[in-house]
């Protein structure tokens, strides 16, 4: 019989409701190692990849993004809960990409100049290579030469912006505007996403569609590939 005061919760006993609140106090305090060690349990339990995804992570994020609202939670704390959450998407990155599928078409995405909220943005990256796309990631606080150079690199058939800030969403129309000066702007399906972002906005700059999330950004980007195909 052990009597020591040992703290630390054996996550493997708990029950799945039990354990995915627990992965929600892990994120907001930060512990990768928990969060590692909560996914793989949760997959080794039969969760799909996207349950666990959705369920235990993003939602987890988003009680931390409320807390960093009322001011309760400030950046280095947030750091922690988006590292934690990136060892987390590390497991499940490789079996949402699986695929046998050939190539369904090619992405090129980045969050845009002055922004470097990257989450959203790999979770959209992972759910289109998922689909069946070929993605160029370009990263954070990406520029329209940057997004310029790789449409010339890698002649994708969707450029995909992300930005979460109010103060970077107007890049997208300085990215989308570069594009129709230079006679371009017909040559890509141009998605855009990101949690300030909304339909009216997405309309009033010239994108081709905004996507609420990752899901949605997948399912659009090949329905509009596909329809682009058959009209050609
Ligand atoms: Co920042 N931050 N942050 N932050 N941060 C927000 C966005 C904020 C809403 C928090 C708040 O006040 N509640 C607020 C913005 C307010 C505003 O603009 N009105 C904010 C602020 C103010 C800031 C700083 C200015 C804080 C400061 O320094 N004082 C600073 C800005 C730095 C900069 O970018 N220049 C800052 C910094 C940071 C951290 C570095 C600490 C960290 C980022 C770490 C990282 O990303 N590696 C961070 C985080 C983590 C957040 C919150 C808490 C969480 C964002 C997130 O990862 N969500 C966020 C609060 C919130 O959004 N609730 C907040 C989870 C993710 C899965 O969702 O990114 O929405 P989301 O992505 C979704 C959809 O939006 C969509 O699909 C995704 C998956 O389903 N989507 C796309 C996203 N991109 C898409 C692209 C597409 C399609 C769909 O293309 C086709």
């Amino acid at each position: 019989m052990s009597d020591e005061m040992d703290e630390e919760i054996d996550l493997s006993a708990l029950s799945d409701e039990d354990l995915t609140a627990q992965m929600h106090d892990d994120l907001y305090d930060g512990l990768a190692d928990e969060i590692h060690e909560g996914t793989n349990i949760l997959l080794s339990r039969g969760w799909s990849a996207s349950r666990t995804l959705n369920e235990a992570l993003v939602e987890g994020m988003r009680i931390v993004g409320i807390d960093f609202r009322d001011g309760i939670l400030f950046v280095p704390e947030v750091l922690l809960a988006a590292n934690a959450m990136k060892a987390g998407m590390a497991i499940l990155r490789p079996i949402l990409a699986e695929t046998g599928a050939e190539s369904i078409g090619t992405v090129v995405i980045g969050t845009v100049k002055g922004d470097i909220h990257d989450i959203g943005k790999n979770l959209v990256g992972m759910m289109l290579e998922g689909a069946g796309f070929e993605v160029h990631d370009l990263g954070i606080n990406t520029d329209v030469d940057q997004f310029l150079a790789a449409l010339a690199e890698h002649k994708p058939d969707v450029l995909g912006m992300s930005a979460l800030l109010t103060t970077t969403m107007p890049y997208m129309k300085v990215v989308i505007d570069t594009l129709e000066e230079k006679g371009m702007r017909d040559d890509y399906i141009v998605l855009v996403g990101g949690a300030p972002l909304n339909e009216e906005f997405g309309d009033a700059i010239g994108a081709d569609a905004y996507c609420r999330d990752a899901a949605v950004a997948s399912e659009t980007a090949s329905a509009l590939v596909q329809a682009r195909r058959a009209a050609a």
